[in-house]
């Protein structure tokens, strides 16, 4: 079959070294501009060395994406296999999964299919930028990625399969949502045990949960979006959250897919967006030309460079081979409804930042200045929110960005609008907005000094429709609204852990959006 997409490993060294000598040189003057910016400002606990700012540059070698004919013929199987929950796997199935790890373990970094190599895809400390690296948060990302990762995992769960000698292993997925606790077998600290990893957090190694409210999150992500881009920017938080609450090597981009259980959260992530798309009412993927001709570069398990498009990754079952135990193959929706953003009014931006110190901070937006506000209901004649789910409802926006962590707390930080004092936070009640996303946090701070350009995708974006519905909110009385932060522990033995943050968010902006039906 023609190769002619996949070109040898040895041109690619080769060809790499030569595009690497500008490049490497570049990096090092981005590093050294980095170093001299980040030296000025106080140290900041958990964060990366600044020489993660490599992350930026473009991989040296892209080439053209397979055609469908050719991916079906090298990697196409009659059926399509089936992923499970890391709960259900047998002891034979976990130790299937440990041998791979270790064979992949075993080999040098440069091999494409060595466990180092894979993380690096992801992000990577290292300055060699070899094909493919530092891709996961290049410039302009945020909207590939669901896709991106659905194709790292994809690969990745081919190499694995190979390594372990084992035609049957397919990748597991944590849902968290059934069980908050990670399986045993990533915990046994047991010498030589490929699953473990000594840099998460205490809590989660020695068999706490994770918050409900990341729970919630996930859940509101799935119920309360049915658009793509809107559905795939809600999913970010919480998932960014169980990045961060699980901490060491996952609290970073640079290092989060060295520890294995980055995998089981990434499957889950994929099988995440497979059930928002079987709850139907009008739930599809995306049909811009962007989307589905974009297109990145991944390794099999040969170590061949592969080259996929969104439009390539839409079906599972048929485009990919696999499937998720609990969901059905085929739903049967309604035409896909693309809710697309007409206007949008920037309500409040928030000159004071909002400082969390310890547990639980307020702000109340009555002393910030309210002119735009008074300014847009004037202009609109208008008192109230437009929600009525017609054919061009609004939507509220809360933006917090500009993000700095001094102290990561050892759990969430969730986010609440009207807290009444002496009521117990609950990511079930109808205060709670979602969590702020510390994961995004980490690596924009450093991507922000270097690339500008990613300026407008920093920070976490959460939807307050429902929570200012709930409330029975008019406009004016967005001029007393106080946004809290509480930091969440996770649970250990029936008890929340106690930890504390110091954290600054200093962006914060209420939007109004008005949308538009727009049938596909
Ligand atoms: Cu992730």
């Amino acid at each position: 079959m023609a190769l002619a997409h996949a070109p040898t490993l040895f041109y690619k060294k080769t060809a790499c070294m030569k595009k690497l000598i500008p490049l490497v040189a570049f990096a090092l003057l981005l590093l050294l501009a980095a170093f001299s910016i980040e030296s000025k400002k106080a140290p900041s606990a958990g964060r990366p060395p600044a020489n993660a700012i490599v992350a930026c540059l473009p991989p040296p070698v892209q080439p053209q994406p397979i055609s469908d004919a050719d991916f079906k013929a090298r990697y196409g199987l009659p059926l399509p296999m089936v992923r499970k929950s890391v709960y259900a796997l047998s002891a034979a199935e976990i130790t299937s999964i440990k041998n791979g790890i270790t064979a992949m373990k075993g080999l040098n970094y440069t091999d494409p299919t060595s466990w180092e190599y894979q993380a690096a895809i992801h992000g990577t400390t290292r300055p060699d930028n070899l094909p493919s690296w530092n891709t996961c948060h290049k410039p302009g990302f945020s909207f590939f990625f669901l896709a991106w990762h659905r194709m790292y995992v994809y690969f990745f769960e081919r190499i694995l399969r190979a390594k372990a000698g084992n035609p049957n292993l397919t990748l597991p997925y944590w849902n968290y949502q059934t069980n908050p606790v990670l399986h045993p077998d990533y915990r046994n600290s047991a010498a030589g045990n490929p699953l473990y990893d000594a840099t998460r957090s205490a809590s989660i190694n020695g068999g706490g949960a994770l918050p409900n409210s990341i729970m919630t999150s996930f859940e509101n992500s799935l119920n309360n979006n049915t658009s793509y881009y809107p559905f795939q920017t809600a999913i970010n938080s919480p998932h960014g959250s169980v990045h961060t609450t699980i901490g060491g090597n996952m609290f970073s981009t640079s290092s989060a897919a060295k520890d294995p259980v980055f995998w089981l959260h990434h499957c889950n992530i994929d099988r995440l967006w497979e059930r928002w798309l079987r709850k139907c009412g009008g739930r599809g993927n995306p049909t811009d030309a962007q989307w589905l001709n974009q297109s990145y570069t991944f390794f099999d398990e040969n170590g061949t460079a592969v080259s996929m498009t969104g439009s390539q990754v839409v079906k599972t079952a048929s485009q990919l081979n696999y499937k998720y135990d609990s969901l059905t193959t085929n739903p049967i929706c309604l035409k896909p409804i693309d809710w697309a953003v007409v206007q949008k009014w920037q309500l409040f931006k928030l000159a004071k930042p909002l400082q969390l110190a310890g547990t639980t901070q307020k702000l109340t937006l009555a002393t910030e200045n309210t002119e735009a506000l008074d300014k847009f209901m004037v202009s609109a004649k208008r008192q109230r929110f437009d929600f009525v789910e017609d054919d061009t409802p609004e939507r509220l926006m809360l933006t917090l960005g500009g993000i700095r962590i001094e102290k990561m707390p050892e759990g969430v930080v969730e986010v609440y609008l009207n807290l009444p004092p002496n009521v117990r936070p609950s990511a079930n009640s109808k205060y709670y907005v979602g969590l702020l996303n510390l994961f995004d946090a980490e690596h924009h701070g450093k991507h922000v000094m270097a690339m500008p350009g990613m300026a407008d995708e920093t920070g976490t974006e959460l939807d307050v429709t429902a929570a200012v519905k709930a409330q029975g909110l008019a406009l004016a009385d967005l001029k007393k609204a106080q946004v809290s932060l509480v930091v969440r522990g996770n649970t250990l033995r029936g008890q929340e852990v106690k930890t504390d943050g110091r954290i600054t968010v200093s962006d914060i902006q209420f939007n109004l959006q008005s949308i538009k039906k727009q049938t596909k």
